[in-house]
């Protein structure tokens, strides 16, 4: 079956995610200190848009026509937190692969370490925070980030 036309915010490229709706592919990262021993990993709280601000989430963004998920994320980290980073393995999702977190978007998510820079909250965050297995949850995740940060609770070095 064809995929709808999702109009400008959706973009060219939709993904079929398994439950047959078409949503915008959205990468982002797990920042973390060690992608062989992760004990912490970075969490972002943005500041827009107006619905989102406040929210705490995975750094990232949505795939440009024209890019792959790897370059796209690459850009993205750039842009928001100014930093170069090295990736580590993608934690898979139960969506094909992926997580759905919203009815208009799917994710991909990468383990990364800080190549080159320090973070900072640069165009839609306006906090950082570096959060252990026993702080996971002492911010307020975006809804559909919620379950993938449970997921990494696991792997979580104390
Ligand atoms: N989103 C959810 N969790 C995330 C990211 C990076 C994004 N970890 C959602 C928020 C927006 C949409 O995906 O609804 C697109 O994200 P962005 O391009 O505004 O960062
Ligand atoms: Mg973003």
């Amino acid at each position: 079956r064809p995929l709808p036309d999702l109009g400008p915010d959706l973009g060219p490229a939709p993904v079929r995610a398994p439950d047959g709706v078409a949503r915008r592919l959205v990468v982002a990262a797990a920042i973390v200190d060690d992608v062989a021993r992760p004990t912490c990993l970075l969490a972002a709280r943005r500041s827009r848009p107006a619905e989102l601000a406040g929210r705490w989430e995975f750094p990232g963004g949505k795939v440009d026509p024209g890019e792959t998920a790897v370059e796209a994320l690459h850009r993205e980290l750039r842009e928001e937190l100014g930093v170069t980073v090295e990736l580590g393995t993608e934690v898979t999702g139960p969506d094909d692969g992926a997580w759905i977190i919203t009815d208009r978007h799917v994710l991909r998510l990468w383990f990364a370490r800080v190549a080159d820079g320090v973070p900072a909250p640069l165009v839609e965050h306006d906090e950082l925070r570096w959060l252990d297995a026993g702080s996971l949850f002492s911010v307020d995740w975006l809804d559909g980030d919620v379950r993938i940060v449970a997921a990494l609770e696991a792997l979580l070095a104390p």
